[in-house]
């Protein structure tokens, strides 16, 4: 760790830490910009005083870092001010950013990010269901809804693509037509790169980029399968569950999982033919929520029927979204949900950074394969490899 985020970590002044090590704080800048190398003596008592966490390596070639680091903060400095000035090119262009996997664009969206505030009054809505229920054509019922309202719209379409190419095969498969055209609102597709069954890793970063753009209520479509609803859930403030009008008394093939997530249980195409097939069906589930507990736990969640075709039941919804906003705010529950989602997220992408080390730097260094060489020929143990792994990398981290 270099010496600059371990003083910030713990609010301390070079001065303060210049005062810990005996030497003069002339000294300790020039350490830290890279323009003199500590001596040995002078390591040895940075390791002792940052328990280990700032060493050798950590002030080797700063220098070269600092300027790299300032053509491209310039670069992220525009495209920050850019996106704060309505520029929807850019927007697009943080978000390709944000989802790219290069480590250069990762370095550079820690720098993006690091300029947004969070935007108090956004909303952010989970919305899964079975495929072909009307996810699609509900967000654009209701983004059009509320863009009549005078809000902002996003979306952010997990796509369910081709892991193989990790493009996005979507594209103008979002059905939403209007919405998309719509200058007070943004689709993007966004391709999942096969994490989590189904959500993009990098979905809370583009719902930052569309705060900072000052999007008022942002949607996220999940496919519903796999483990992708409740990465959602731990993304939102609100998570609705559509289901399809079914012939009556069975629950259709939804996981009981699902419906314990759900804020609102709507009963989609609740229209021609399948009108009574849908009033029954909200009777069921009605009566399934009684004996079912809610995962949040100051949550009374309810079900609703609308046909998203005909925008029928849209309004009545988002007034129930309303209520449920507006409740949580006056409990502190709405806020508390964001911090500890936060927390989640900082250890995820933790899990994350390490996951990506071991595939990337770890994997194909010429010691890793001599330790598998030697594994294979039965000279060493599994368990023993993985640890001898672990303990020759760890350092490096
Ligand atoms: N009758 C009726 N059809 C609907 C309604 N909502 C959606 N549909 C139709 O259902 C089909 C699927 O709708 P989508 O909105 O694409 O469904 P989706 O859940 O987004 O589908 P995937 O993204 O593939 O999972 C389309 O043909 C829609 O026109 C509705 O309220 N009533
Ligand atoms: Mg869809």
């Amino acid at each position: 760790m270099k010496l600059k985020e371990y003083l910030k970590v713990y609010n301390l002044t070079s001065k303060e830490f210049a005062k810990k090590l005996d030497i003069s704080v002339v000294t300790i800048s020039r350490y830290m910009s890279g323009e003199r190398f500590p001596s040995k003596n002078i390591l040895k008592k940075i390791s002792k005083n940052t328990e280990g966490f700032v060493t050798a390596d950590d002030f080797k070639n700063l220098d070269k870092e600092k300027v790299l680091e300032i053509k491209d903060k310039h670069e992220i400095d525009k495209l920050a001010q850019q996106i704060k000035n309505g520029s929807r090119r850019d927007l697009a262009k943080a978000i390709t950013m944000v989802e790219s996997f290069l480590y250069e664009d990762k370095q550079k969206t820690e720098e993006l990010i690091s300029k947004f505030k969070e935007k108090k009054n956004s909303l952010r809505i989970g919305i899964t269901g079975v495929p072909g229920v009307g996810k699609s054509t509900f967000i654009e019922a209701l983004g059009l809804y509320l863009i009549h309202l005078g809000l902002k719209v996003a979306v952010i379409a997990i796509d369910p693509s081709s892991q193989v190419s990790g493009g996005s095969i979507m594209g103008d498969k979002t059905r939403m037509e209007k919405l998309s055209i719509n200058p007070n609102a943004f689709v993007r597709p966004s391709p999942n790169r096969g994490h989590l069954g189904g959500v993009s890793r990098k979905t809370r970063e583009s719902i930052m980029c569309f705060e900072y753009a000052d999007y008022d209520v942002i949607f996220v479509e999940t496919m519903g399968v796999g483990q992708a609803e409740t990465s959602v859930y731990n993304m939102v403030d609100i998570f609705l569950v559509l289901l399809l009008p079914s012939g009556g008394d069975d629950l259709q093939g939804i996981k009981k999982g699902i419906i314990e997530l759900a804020d609102i249980l709507i009963i989609n195409k609740s229209d021609t033919m399948l009108k009574e097939a849908a009033e029954n069906t909200l009777i069921d589930y009605k009566n399934a929520l009684s004996i079912i507990q809610s995962v949040r736990e100051d949550v009374n969640p309810c079900v609703l029927k609308c046909s998203a075709l005909n925008k029928e039941g849209i309004k009545e919804i988002w007034d129930q979204i309303k209520v449920f906003e507006r409740n949580r705010k006056k409990t502190r529950s709405f806020q508390n949900n964001r911090i500890s989602q936060n927390n989640n997220w900082m250890w995820e992408l933790l899990y994350q950074n390490v996951n990506d080390y071991i595939e990337n730097e770890i994997k194909g260094k010429k010691l890793s394969i001599e330790i598998k060489k030697k594994m294979n020929e039965k000279k060493l143990n599994v368990v023993k490899a993985a640890n001898l792994l672990l303990t020759s990398f760890i350092k490096k981290i």
